[in-house]
C-alpha cells in the first residue's frame, strides 16, 4: 500500500435513518473508522480510505461524478436524483433501510385505482418518480413538491393525496390516510462511480466490495 498516493472515498449519510447501519457495514467489512476533528470526513485507519459524511440527497451525484468511489443510499433517492448524464451504478442491495413509496389518500376519497387520481393534486418529496408512475398509468395529475411533512398536506388542503415513504404505516394511520398504490419498493444499496478510481486503488475497491458482499450475505 505504500506506493498508493490517493485515498478511496465512500459517501455515507451523516445522520438519519441510514447513518448507523451504513457505519456498521463499513466496520463489519473490516474498516476501522476513526472520527477526525472534521465532522464531514471520517478516516479509515487501516486502509487509505475516507468516509465522506453528507446528506443522502447528495450521495448519488457525488458518486456519479466520481468525487466518491462508493456510496450507500436508498434506492428511492438514487432513482429520484438520476439524470441524463453518467449515473452511479448499483453494486448490490444491502438489506436495510427498507421502505415503500406509496400513494395515500383520505379514506373519504372514492378510490378505484390510479384513474381516481386524475386531475388531483398530489404532494410528494419524489416528484420525478411519481410523475413516471402517473405517466405509465396514463393519469394526468398535479404534483406539489414538499421537502417534508408531506403527510399533513391533505389535512391542510394543500393536496388531495400524498406520495410518501412508508415503513410501519404508523405515520399514515396517525394522519388518517389510507395507502392506495405502491409506487416503489426501496432499500439501501451500495453504489459505485461509473469511472474507475485513480490508479492503484482498484484492487482495494474490489476487495472492499467483496467484503461488504460477504457481510450482507451473512446477514441473510
Ligand atoms: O438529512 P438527510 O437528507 O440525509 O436525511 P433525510 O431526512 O432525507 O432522510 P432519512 O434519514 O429520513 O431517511 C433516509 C432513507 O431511509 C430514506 O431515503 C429511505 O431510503 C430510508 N427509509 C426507510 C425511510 C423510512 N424507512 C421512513 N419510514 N425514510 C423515511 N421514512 C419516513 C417517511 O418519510 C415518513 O415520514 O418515515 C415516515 C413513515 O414511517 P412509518 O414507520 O410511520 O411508516
Ligand atoms: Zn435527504
Amino acid at each position: 500500500m505504500s506506493t498508493v498516493q490517493g485515498r478511496l472515498r465512500i459517501a455515507v449519510q451523516k445522520s438519519g435513518r441510514l447513518a448507523e447501519r451504513s457505519l456498521d457495514l463499513v466496520r463489519d467489512a473490516g474498516l476501522r473508522v476513526v472520527k477526525g476533528n472534521n465532522d464531514l470526513l471520517y478516516r479509515i485507519e487501516n486502509y487509505p480510505i475516507d468516509l465522506l459524511r453528507v446528506r443522502d440527497d447528495d450521495i448519488p451525484t457525488f458518486v456519479a461524478d466520481g468525487v466518491c468511489d462508493l456510496g450507500i443510499v436508498g434506492e428511492n433517492v438514487l432513482d429520484e436524483v438520476r439524470n441524463g448524464g453518467p449515473n452511479a451504478e448499483v453494486v448490490m442491495p444491502l438489506g436495510f433501510g427498507r421502505c415503500t413509496l406509496k400513494i395515500a389518500t383520505p379514506p373519504g376519497l372514492d378510490y378505484a385505482g390510479p384513474s381516481s387520481l386524475q386531475g388531483l393534486r398530489i404532494a410528494t418529496s419524489y416528484p420525478k418518480i411519481l410523475r413516471r408512475f402517473l405517466d405509465e398509468a396514463g393519469v394526468d395529475a398535479d404534483i406539489v413538491t414538499m421537502r417534508g411533512a408531506v403527510e399533513v398536506a391533505p389535512r391542510l388542503k394543500l393536496a388531495a393525496a400524498i406520495c410518501d415513504l412508508v415503513s410501519t404505516g404508523a405515520t399514515l394511520e396517525a394522519n388518517g390516510l389510507m395507502a392506495r398504490e405502491t409506487v416503489l419498493d426501496s432499500q439501501a444499496v451500495l453504489i459505485k462511480a461509473p469511472t474507475p478510481p485513480e490508479a492503484g486503488l482498484q484492487h482495494l475497491l474490489d476487495s472492499i466490495v467483496e467484503r461488504m458482499a460477504g457481510v450482507v450475505s451473512s446477514q441473510g
